[in-house]
């Protein structure tokens, strides 16, 4: 379903399976060389948790060194991962009959080359976790971002590209759910209010909390 130009929701991509693979990981990948920690945005350390692959994320500043936690280099970006990016923006591109491309029409050209996702920021939301309203604008390439949920619903709050406030709609996101972020929507405000404790279904490899993956092609070399 259409949310925004560029901006599709799939509710329920991922089969149970999946979403306990991926839960599986997610463990893995929390445990290091660069374990799983709150980003330190304007000296506040964030309630969400973050991990990342490919390169590290902090705010404003993507390196291939985790340099504000233990100076490890991330584990590289899984090529079954550029798969399942490409797999989820194949289908979205088909059901909507439509290119899902970038945010400007400068890359317009690059919008034609496959899909190619470097980095994925893979967050832990506890049930006081909240991300504040925010765009995403610390990677070079305005290409689609690709976002997989699982465990519990959390309320996902869709706004505008000019400011924080007002016309935004809500969305509840739940396991399994694929939102993909592409054209004019790719620089939208955006964030998460709140999630619903204790409603991830079972066999979801979760039992408490939530975890989000965004697939994203961070232009660097
Ligand atoms: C819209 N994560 O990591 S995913 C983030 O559920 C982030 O963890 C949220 O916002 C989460 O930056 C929301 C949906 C999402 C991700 C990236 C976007 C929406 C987006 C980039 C541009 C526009
Ligand atoms: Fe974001």
């Amino acid at each position: 379903r259409e949310v925004a130009p560029g901006a599709y929701w799939v509710p329920g991509w991922l089969t149970l399976e999946q979403q306990a693979w991926l839960a599986a990981r997610f463990r893995e990948w929390s445990a290091g060389p660069v374990p799983i920690r709150g980003a330190v945005v304007n000296g506040h350390e964030m309630s969400v948790k973050t991990v990342c692959l490919g390169w590290h994320w902090r705010p404003y500043q993507y390196t291939r060194e985790a340099v504000d936690v233990n100076g490890n280099r991330v584990l590289d970006f899984p090529d079954w991962m550029v798969r399942l990016g490409r797999k989820a923006l194949a289908e979205v591109r088909s059901e909507v009959g439509a290119e899902v491309g970038f945010a400007e029409e400068t890359e317009a050209g690059l919008a034609e080359a496959e899909y190619t996702p470097d980095t994925a920021l893979v967050n832990y939301y506890d049930d006081a976790a909240r991300m504040g309203m925010h765009q995403d604008r610390d990677e070079v390439s305005r290409a689609p971002v690709v976002s997989l949920s699982i465990g519990d619903t959390c309320r996902f709050r869709f706004g505008n590209t000019e400011n924080r406030g007002q016309p935004y709609q809500d969305i509840d996101l739940a396991s399994g759910d694929l939102f993909v972020f592409g054209g004019p929507s790719r620089l939208a405000y955006h964030g998460i209010p709140k999630v619903y404790p204790g409603t991830a279904p079972r066999g979801c490899g979760l039992d408490r909390g939530r975890v989000n993956i965004t697939m994203r092609v961070t232009g660097l070399a």
